[in-house]
């Protein structure tokens, strides 16, 4: 696997509205392509887009860059079924009859709910993103929706707290996403049924149901200006491939510079997550459920993990360790993929103070090794079980996970080593400025790097080298460790 996607400096413009920036971005976009083209270097390639109806319509590489430079964000489920403490949508009918289910929002009455906490918390933890559950598979809508009277204002909260989230984050500089299921158990006129809902859908009529999903869509891109669309729910008879390409072609033509996940179409398979192909399906990217990817990086992806079991809060639900997210996390990124980690916030509105602890801790260790996680992209080296790699221009960036001080990975071919060092605090200038070496060694013995790291390590969750080279280490084949 080959990196295709020549980086350029570009970033996307996040405005929604185009100006005469973003027009001279796109002129100079422009020359960069023809310039490329004409001195035989790798030119852009899409990664993916709008799906065979669309051929022209390809993934916004600016803003898919820009994401991807993120590499960690928040995923949040949460609505009026955090009363009862199960499953979001899969308990509607299940563990709460019907009935009940659809009436908890009469109940819902979050007072303790506070966007701008939650953003802190996400931004705390080194989360650069943030998706929330717009509208899952129960049809409710945690915003103030035109199209419906099944939302927020019509709770006791009365107060559009999706719409906070969007203000806090925009204040945090946190980029706002959304998720939006395309099955909708609850509207009269979604025709695929869940197990023995009572709702009839003899006379159902996906038409009017699609028109009704464009609508409360079309509020996210323009309402809220989301930056991320996470669809869900493709998977039912009731969505076709057909509707997934005009959807994806409907929000880019309100939005060009958004991200729409692969789930938008039929293309997603099982909970590997990735699409089978990317010019006939549209999506921009891979979505892995419960798992960490597979190492990939000609098709971006990002792994969906819960930090308990459920996706919704439940009480006393097993809640994951500090080193296992964090290794979550390192695994994924050194995969070359997004790590979307999911809390799901009690009926109070508060994110449960335990998980807070395990997130501030995953960035405290974000913190110090900032540099080997944002902007990175994974290889060359192939992640395995106690280590994993991330590289940024010229230097590759050893993620130790198993405490060891010494570690033997294969040499690269024609690659000199200039400098490596251990990361243990902030503190990059003295480390770049080769004045601190912190007991790290790196001999070459027959195709091997030993590296030797000192007694004392700075974390017990993992550690991380930064080997400084004299290539660009995006031009080198992922090689196995
Ligand atoms: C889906 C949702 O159903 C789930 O609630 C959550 O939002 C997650 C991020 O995405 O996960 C699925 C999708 C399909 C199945 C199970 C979970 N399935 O087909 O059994």
């Amino acid at each position: 696997m080959t990196k295709k996607i020549k980086k350029t400096s570009q970033k996307a413009s996040r405005s929604g509205v185009t100006n005469s920036v973003t027009i001279q971005r796109h002129v100079i976009l422009a020359c960069i392509l023809i310039l490329s083209a004409c001195t035989n270097s790798p030119t852009i390639l899409p990664q993916g887009g709008g799906g065979e109806a669309n051929p022209n319509l390809t993934t916004n590489i600016a803003a898919l860059e820009e994401w991807q430079d993120m590499r960690f964000g928040m995923f949040v489920h949460w609505g009026p079924v955090a009363l009862k403490g199960t499953e979001i949508g899969w308990s509607r009918g299940r563990e709460i009859p019907f009935s009940t289910y659809d009436s908890l929002y009469m109940q819902f009455n979050p007072v303790n709910f506070d966007a701008s906490e939650w953003i802190s918390i996400a931004k705390e933890a080194g989360m650069k993103y943030f998706v929330i559950t717009a509208k899952h598979h129960d049809g409710f809508s945690l915003y103030d929706s035109e199209f419906t009277d099944y939302d927020i204002m019509n709770t006791p909260i009365k107060r559009d707290l999706m719409k906070e989230m969007q203000l806090a984050c925009e204040e945090q500089d946190i980029m706002f996403s959304t998720y939006y299921s395309v099955l909708d158990w609850y509207h009269p006129h979604y025709t695929t049924r869940y197990r023995n809902e009572p709702r009839p859908v003899e006379d159902s009529n996906m038409d009017i149901y699609k028109q009704f999903l464009f609508d409360q869509v079309g509020e996210l891109i323009t309402k809220y200006n989301t930056n991320l669309l996470w669809f869900d729910g493709q998977w039912e008879a009731s969505w076709t491939h057909e509707m997934g390409m005009e959807l994806y072609q409907y929000c880019r033509e309100l939005k060009d510079d958004l991200l729409i996940n692969n789930r938008v179409d039929k293309g997603f398979k099982g909970m590997a997550g990735m699409t089978d192909s990317i010019a006939k399906y549209a999506g921009d990217y891979g979505t892995p459920e419960q798992r960490i990817g597979e190492f990939n990086n000609d098709y971006p992806w990002e792994s969906c993990i819960t930090i308990c079991n459920q996706w919704a809060w439940k009480p006393d639900d097993k809640l994951k360790s500090t080193k296992e997210c964090i290794h979550t996390l390192i695994k994924t990124i050194g995969g070359d993929g997004n790590l979307l980690l999911n809390v799901g916030p009690m009926p109070d509105g508060r994110i449960e103070p335990r998980q807070v602890e395990v997130l501030k801790e995953i960035g405290n260790w974000l913190k110090v090794n900032d540099e080997a996680v944002y902007g990175t992209r994974g290889g060359p080296y192939m992640p395995g079980d106690e280590v994993a790699c991330t590289y940024k221009g010229k230097s590759f960036f050893l993620h130790i996970m198993n405490n060891s001080s010494e570690i033997v990975i294969p040499s690269l071919e024609g690659v000199k080593v200039k400098n490596v060092t251990l990361i243990r605090d902030a503190d990059r200038d003295a480390r770049r400025n080769d004045q601190r070496h912190d007991g790290v060694t790196l001999e070459e013995v027959k195709g091997k790097w030993i590296i030797t790291l000192p007694e004392q390590l700075p974390s017990s969750i993992a550690n991380v080298v930064e080997v400084r080279t004299n290539t660009l280490l995006s031009e080198i084949e992922p090689v196995t460790l």
